[in-house]
């Protein structure tokens, strides 16, 4: 298992950054983080809030900065790239910093890594794979060849969020097999958790319930999201920065796929609302219809397991954790509605 003394977090305030700052911190005496972030609307300090100073540095800056990235990545030993823009919906409104994020800061990061030889894990999504059809809709009911995304899964990115992380991908693959990049690429499937943004959609439902907006589901419900608690995707990404083969690509998920009416109505029962309390609204653009992730290669060969794989006790403790932070989330809930009410969403 390799070791790695001081490793870049790039992203480390956001919303699974910022939880793998703290997976590291307490599971990994050992290891100095160094958090490089921008703070965009969605990173936010308070996420390291009370972690060592000895232990983790918050850097506030860009991940295009090639100059800050070169001073910072010569003294780290591993970088773990999570900084993104990360939502679908921003990325359909105004692409230009999807690319400018998501494909320029990558190249600088991987370019830094290559010229001081220092070990890069990409953390990527699933939906660089595009959607795969509703389970009712495949002969082998979703468990047949092909019905879930494997690592052999060819790319079919959908919105522009998913090809800008897509291109990402394809950059550290090729930066591997030209230059000898001591990479690995890892995609996960949807998290939900504490310190997700209101923007996206479990937190956007309970922080609606909490202030008296109706929960907005977009078109029927039926498209399916498999569904992991962040702390399994920080325990999986660590797994293969420590243990992963370089060059290859694991796909991280556990298997808790459910569609978003599904998931509506858990949150609606769990806060004590009326199971039909909510909107229809608008359908996203071009929205992917079941994502759903192979994650044998992780379990097989890494011996990776997930430990938080309770979808209604994580969610209730998801909704206990808005519930009592109203402060880390309710100057931001006005401006976010209403961008959503500006497009019928
Ligand atoms: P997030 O939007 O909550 O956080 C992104 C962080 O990156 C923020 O702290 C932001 O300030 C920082 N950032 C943005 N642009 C930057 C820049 N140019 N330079 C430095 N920092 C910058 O995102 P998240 O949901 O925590 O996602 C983190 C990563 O995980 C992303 O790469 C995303 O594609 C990937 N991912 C997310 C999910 C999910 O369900 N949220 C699933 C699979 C993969
Ligand atoms: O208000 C809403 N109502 C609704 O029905 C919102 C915000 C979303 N939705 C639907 C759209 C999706 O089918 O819920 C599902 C989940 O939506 P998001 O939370 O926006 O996530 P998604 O688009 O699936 O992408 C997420 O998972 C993969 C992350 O945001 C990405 O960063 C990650 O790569």
């Amino acid at each position: 298992m390799a070791e790695y003394k001081n490793i870049i977090v790039t992203g480390g305030a956001g919303f699974i950054g910022s939880n793998f700052v703290h997976y590291v911190v307490n599971n990994h005496p050992e290891v100095h983080v160094t958090v490089l972030d921008k703070l965009t609307y969605a990173g936010n300090k308070e996420n390291l809030a009370g972690l060592p100073a000895d232990r983790v540095e918050l850097v506030v800056g860009d991940i295009c900065d090639e100059k800050l990235v070169d001073e910072l990545v010569q003294k780290a030993d591993a970088v773990v790239h999570y900084a993104a823009e990360s939502h679908n919906d921003n990325s359909l409104e105004d692409p230009t910093p999807f690319i400018q994020t998501n494909i320029v800061g990558t190249s600088v990061l991987i370019n830094a890594c290559r010229k001081y030889d220092v070990r890069y894990h990409h953390v990527s999504t699933d939906e660089v794979y595009g959607d795969l059809p509703l389970r009712e809709d495949l002969p082998g009911h979703g468990e047949g060849p092909g019905e879930k995304f494997t690592p052999e899964t060819p790319y079919r990115p959908s919105s522009p969020y998913s090809s800008s992380k897509a291109a990402s991908d394809l950059l550290v693959r090729a930066w591997v097999r030209s230059f000898g990049l001591k990479a690995t690429i890892s995609n996960c499937s949807n998290n939900y958790g504490p310190y997700q943004h209101i923007e996206k959609f479990i937190p956007r439902q309970i922080t609606n319930i909490l202030s008296g907006i109706r929960p907005k589901l977009y078109g029927e419900g039926k498209n399916v999201r498999d569904w992991i608690h962040t702390n399994d995707h920080s325990s999986a990404v660590w797994t293969i920065l420590t243990k992963g083969k370089i060059g290859e690509t694991y796909l991280i998920g556990a298997d808790g796929e459910k569609n978003n009416k599904e998931v509506l109505e858990a949150i609606l029962e769990a806060m004590g609302q009326p199971q039909d309390a909510y909107d229809q609204v608008k359908d996203r653009p071009g929205h992917d219809l079941r994502y759903a992730i192979d994650a044998s290669k992780l379990r097989n060969e890494l011996g990776w397991e997930p430990q938080f794989t309770d979808f209604s006790k994580g969610l209730k403790e998801t909704i206990a954790w808005y519930t009592e932070n109203q402060d880390w989330w309710k100057a931001q809930k006005e401006a976010v509605e209403a961008k959503y009410a500006k497009n019928g969403q």
